[in-house]
C-alpha cells in the first residue's frame, strides 16, 4: 500500500458540496484505502481569475500506481462536469495528484511532487493539517507556509 496526497479544489456550482461528495467517493472507492480529508479552505484564486475557490488535501492509501491514480482523479473530476477552456480556467473539480510515497516522476501528463504545491497556501495549510511534520523539498510545511503569508485563505467551519 502507497501513502499519497491529493489537491481537491472547485471555483464553479456548488462547490463546497462538489469537494464533500467527490472526497466521499473517492473515500469508498475499493482501491482506496484510509481516506482522511482536512479542514475546507475558501481563498482568492492564484494566478487566475474567478469566483474563490474551496480547497482541501487528502491523505490515502492506494495499491494504484501514479498512472493509475491520475486516471481515477480524471474520471472523477469529468463526472462533475469538469471542463478545459484555458489554462486555469475556472473549474467544477480539480484533482491534482500532490505527492505519491516517495515517488519523483516527470512526464508529460504527471510530474510528482507536484511542482507548484510548496507556493500555494490553499494546498499547504490543509496538508499541514494532515501531516505537520511533513518536509518538501523546497523545505519544512512551516517554512513554506510562512512564505506565503500574503495568500489570504479562510478555513471554513
Ligand atoms: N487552482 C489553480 C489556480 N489557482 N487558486 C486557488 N485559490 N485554489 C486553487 O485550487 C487554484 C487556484 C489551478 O489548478
Ligand atoms: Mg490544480
Ligand atoms: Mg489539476
Amino acid at each position: 500500500m502507497k501513502c499519497a496526497f491529493i489537491g481537491l479544489g472547485a471555483n464553479l456550482g456548488p462547490s463546497l458540496e462538489t469537494l464533500r461528495q467527490a472526497a466521499t467517493q473517492l473515500a469508498a472507492h475499493p482501491l482506496i484505502d484510509a481516506f482522511e480529508l482536512s479542514a475546507l479552505y475558501r481563498s482568492k484564486p492564484v494566478d487566475a481569475q474567478g469566483p474563490d475557490y474551496v480547497n482541501a488535501v487528502a491523505r490515502l492509501g492506494t495499491r494504484l500506481e501514479p498512472p493509475a491514480l491520475l486516471a481515477l482523479l480524471q474520471e472523477t473530476e469529468q463526472q462533475y462536469g469538469r471542463q478545459r477552456p484555458y489554462r486555469n480556467a475556472p473549474r467544477t473539480l480539480d484533482l491534482d495528484l500532490l505527492l505519491y510515497e516517495g515517488a519523483q516522476l516527470d512526464t508529460h501528463s504527471l510530474t510528482i511532487p507536484h511542482p507548484r504545491m510548496h507556493l500555494r497556501a490553499f494546498v499547504l495549510q490543509p496538508l499541514h493539517d494532515l501531516a505537520p511534520e511533513l518536509v518538501l523539498e523546497q523545505g519544512s510545511l512551516a517554512a513554506l507556509l510562512k512564505a506565503c503569508d500574503h495568500q489570504e485563505i479562510e478555513r471554513l467551519p
